[in-house]
């Protein structure tokens, strides 16, 4: 059974990990409309990710004697100044996504949810992988510049970058 303080801090995690599938869609459509479509393919896959991640936490809530929340969203950016803007945006956004995560550990511990401290392990590894993730391509994206070639083959090559979760 969660606790209320749980229950409250999970369904605002929830709607974190819902916004955070909003937010890369909107950068899905961008960078489609702009043609690229590797670039593009890639947000709508991180897009799905984040859904998961939400219907995830749904699941659990509701299996542990919660009730999920699903709430009005806020909505997101949906232009860019360049591709590196919106990368620099994706890099911030999952450090936030990061910190949120662990405060909710801090707040599983304080808890003694033992249960939902397990659960949210899952969260910390995959945080780690996407910071990295975040982190490589704009390392590739400085390396670029305004190189237009240089981000012809990024377009191309970035749909290996994906790690699956
Ligand atoms: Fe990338 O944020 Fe979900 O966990």
């Amino acid at each position: 059974m969660l606790s209320k303080t749980i229950e409250k801090a999970l369904n605002n995690q929830i709607k974190i990990e819902a916004e955070s599938s909003q937010i890369y869609l909107a950068m899905a459509c961008w960078a489609e409309v702009k043609g690229l479509e590797g670039v593009a393919g890639f947000m709508y896959d991180q897009s799905q990710e984040e859904r998961d991640h939400m219907l995830k936490l749904v699941k659990f809530v509701n299996e542990r004697g919660g009730h999920a929340q699903i709430s009005e969203l806020s909505a997101p950016n949906v232009t860019f100044n360049s591709f590196k803007a919106m990368f620099e945006k994706l890099f911030e956004h999952e450090v936030f996504v990061s910190s949120s995560i662990n405060e909710l550990v801090h707040i599983s511990l304080q808890e003694k949810d033992y249960a939902t401290h397990n659960f949210l392990q899952w969260y910390v590894a995959e945080q780690i992988e996407e910071e990295a993730m975040a982190r490589t391509i704009l390392d590739k994206i400085n390396l670029i510049g305004d190189d237009k070639g240089g981000l012809y083959l990024f377009d191309r090559d970035i749909q290996q970058l994906t790690i699956t979760s």
